[in-house]
């Protein structure tokens, strides 16, 4: 098993009871108590050296329902991404082969969707059981997802849902009209009642407030068990969408939201999600050091741009990290 389970976990670091004053406690420490705080914990439970590349691919992409303000596509927003068509299963195992190939060992595809049609599943599930069937984890973002859903994703063999919250309960409303929190939550219980892996997180920098970013990470780490992924995106600013001149967060305190994940969900693998291409290596290498160990690799996120591989494989070689497909190791080699 890739990442570990928290029922599974009698670590008393490993909680559900957060309070956001804890969290704001945490977002408050003098910055080299809270990373070596969140490197301790980080070593507890993964190879600090290890980074995971997680390749994705946008399988059907823009033209949304939705209005996710910070969002290349959505159909109401003029960003210049133009709607097509979902993929069709062999282009996209074509692709997949690609990714394997060059040594991903995990596979996500994304959906422009508010949720999926029961018609698209039929091809979804043909790419989640190819993508399994060359030996790689399937992990799968397509919105919002009804029980049944969840269950026939499941049976299709999928490992991961990629569900984000974004923000905060009180922040999200400014940001989505279309869905409502309560919503997102359901999709994430649908998913964790069919058996599949929870990949939860959030978008910083979006003009949300200090108390926003740490109500959020209470919500996920009292999700029981947490989510095994936890995805930190930077708002990646896109022209034509309603965020596309918000004032950029301070890095430092994109930094230390890694850091209070890393420390209220240990056990979980923080993602270092989009943003990336704007950061430097510096940036990023406080990131690894706050407890990220994923990154997305590849020149695309979903239709923004990525650092390209060499960038990648160069800051890993300055910094002594091994990219692959990585789990906990064991506390008592530690
Ligand atoms: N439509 C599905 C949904 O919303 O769940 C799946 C795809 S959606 C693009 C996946 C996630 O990408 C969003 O939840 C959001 O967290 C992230 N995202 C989208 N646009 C972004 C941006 N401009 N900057 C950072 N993250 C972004
Ligand atoms: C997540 O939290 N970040 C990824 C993944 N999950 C699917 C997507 C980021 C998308 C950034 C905007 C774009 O490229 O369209
Ligand atoms: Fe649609 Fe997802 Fe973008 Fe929202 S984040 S507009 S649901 S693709």
């Amino acid at each position: 098993m890739n990442e570990m389970n928290a029922p599974l976990n009698d670590d008393p670091a490993v909680r559900f009871d957060w309070t956001a004053e804890e969290a704001l406690a945490l977002f408050a420490l003098p910055f080299a108590d809270l990373i070596h705080r969140a490197q301790t914990l980080h070593r507890r439970y993964f190879d600090p050296n290890t980074v995971q590349m997680a390749s994705l691919l946008s399988v059907k992409t823009g033209g949304c329902p939705e209005d996710c303000a910070y969002c290349p596509q959505a159909a109401q927003y003029d960003t210049g991404v133009d709607a097509a068509k979902l993929m069709d299963v062999d282009t996209v195992l074509a692709e997949a082969k690609r990714a394997k190939d060059a040594g991903a060992t995990r596979y996500c595809m994304g959906a422009a969707w508010r949720s999926p049609k029961d018609k698209d599943l039929d091809a979804v599930c043909k790419m989640i059981e190819g993508v399994r069937g060359m030996g790689m984890e399937a992990c799968a973002t397509l919105g919002m997802l009804s029980p049944d859903q969840a269950k026939r994703l499941s049976d299709a063999g999928l490992d991961f849902y990629n569900h984000n919250l974004d923000t905060s309960e009180s922040f999200y409303s400014e940001i989505i009209s279309t869905r409502t929190y309560a919503d997102r939550l359901n999709t994430l219980q649908a998913v964790r009642d069919a058996g599949i892996k929870v990949c939860c997180g959030g978008i910083l920098g979006m003009g949300e407030a200090a108390q926003d970013r740490a109500d959020m990470l209470v919500t996920l780490a009292n999700l029981r068990p947490h989510p095994e992924s936890v995805p930190i995106n930077m708002l990646v600013q896109v022209e034509g969408t309603p965020l596309e001149d918000r004032d950029p967060l301070d890095p430092l305190d994109f930094v230390r939201t890694i850091a209070v994940a890393k420390i209220m969900m240990p056990s979980s693998t923080v993602r270092l999600s989009a943003g990336r291409e704007e950061m430097s290596d510096e940036l990023q290498a406080l990131c690894f050091l706050a407890g990220a160990g994923s990154i997305f690799v590849g020149p695309k996120l979903l239709t923004t741009a990525n650092p390209e591989q060499d960038r990648d494989a160069a800051l890993f070689q300055r910094l002594g990290i091994h990219g692959e497909d990585i789990g906990p190791v064991s506390t008592d080699t530690l």
